[in-house]
């Protein structure tokens, strides 16, 4: 990984993977793909080259690649979940189309490949828990459907044409730099901005619904291994289980509470995003992560909590 572009760089994963990959990878460039509306702001914009990048246009992507060499795209263009199931046709557009244009492009110019397939690419056939590396794959959300179809197309292009196309199944992600939009997991976020402002939150998920989750760092951490990682090692490839912790909305109140005593909860379940997760695993097994690629989290509940209340105050300027 030398010259690489991140595609999607101002979403939630994008803003920080870019700046994560232009402070620890320095030698390159790491240029920030955005699309109008989006633009990057601030260290993002200073910090490195940015271009307007609509996945959707393959003539866009390939003159970047050639302007600046790209050897690895990190592909992040996607609807989450409940945005998806409104805008199905949408979601299949930027998912499947945006994918396709990226694998040609990477089999032509001879990139890798990076593109998160999720917890949501699993559906109510499979193990709820330990879910398996290995396991039934049928979704019932727009969103998954594109997730597993992304799977299967980035092995077809490794096994047909030799692109070097790696991928994690995210669990939800959690930090307190850029807002995710349009998630089943987004309460996971909401909860740390509504408890550091005193606020009673209302959440959109049932108590008892489990589901794995990550904290920013660590998501970091595993796009960047996983493409540094020694190829022969590599059983699977698109795309691991990784997790480091699994809650309800009751734990990951009772984690807060323990910092922030007064904090107030109640239910209104959103009929959507409650179906959604009762789809989704409670907690994924990530052993075939940990043994091909080193795969371990750094963070837990706990010590998540702890770090989230911290830069949410500082970030919110809140004593
Ligand atoms: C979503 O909730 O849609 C995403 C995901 C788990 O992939 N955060």
């Amino acid at each position: 990984m030398k010259n690489i572009l991140v595609i999607g760089a101002t979403g939630q994963i994008g803003s920080e993977l870019t700046m994560k990959l232009r402070h620890d990878l320095p030698g390159g460039v790491t240029v920030a793909g955005y699309i109008p509306g989006s633009e990057p702001k601030g260290k993002l914009l200073e910090s490195g080259p940015a271009e307007k990048c609509n996945v959707c246009d393959a003539k866009q992507i390939a003159e970047i690649v050639d302007k600046y060499d790209i050897d690895t795209i990190y592909n992040l263009a996607a609807l989450l979940s409940a945005t998806a199931e409104r805008l199905p046709l949408k979601a299949w557009d930027i998912q499947m189309n945006g994918l396709i244009n990226v694998l040609e492009i990477a089999r032509e110019k001879h990139c890798a490949v990076f593109t998160p397939s999720s917890i949501g690419s699993f559906g109510p056939d499979t193990p709820r828990d330990n879910t398996p590396q290995d396991t039934i794959q049928r979704p019932t959300s727009m969103y998954g459907v594109t997730k597993v179809a992304t799977e299967l197309l980035s092995d077809y292009y490794h096994i047909k044409y030799g692109v070097d196309t790696r991928s994690v199944r995210f669990p939800g992600l959690i930090s307190y730099t850029t807002l995710p939009g349009g998630g089943t997991t987004d309460y996971a976020v909401e909860i740390y901005y509504a408890a550091v402002k005193g606020e009673e939150f209302v959440c959109p998920l049932a108590p008892g619904t489990y589901l794995d989750m990550m904290y920013m760092p660590d998501a970091l951490k595993a796009a960047v291994n996983i493409m540094q990682a020694r190829e022969r090692y590599l059983v699977h490839r698109n795309s691991f289980n990784i997790t480091s912790m699994s809650f309800d909305p009751e734990g990951i109140a009772a984690a807060i509470r323990k910092e922030i005593p007064d904090f107030r909860m109640r239910y209104e379940v959103d009929p959507v995003r409650q179906s959604i997760a009762d789809s989704w695993p409670n907690r994924m097994d990530d052993v075939c992560a940990r043994k091909e690629w080193g795969w371990t989290p750094s963070y837990n509940l706990e010590t998540m909590t702890h770090d989230m209340i911290v830069n949410l105050r500082l970030k919110l300027g809140i004593k």
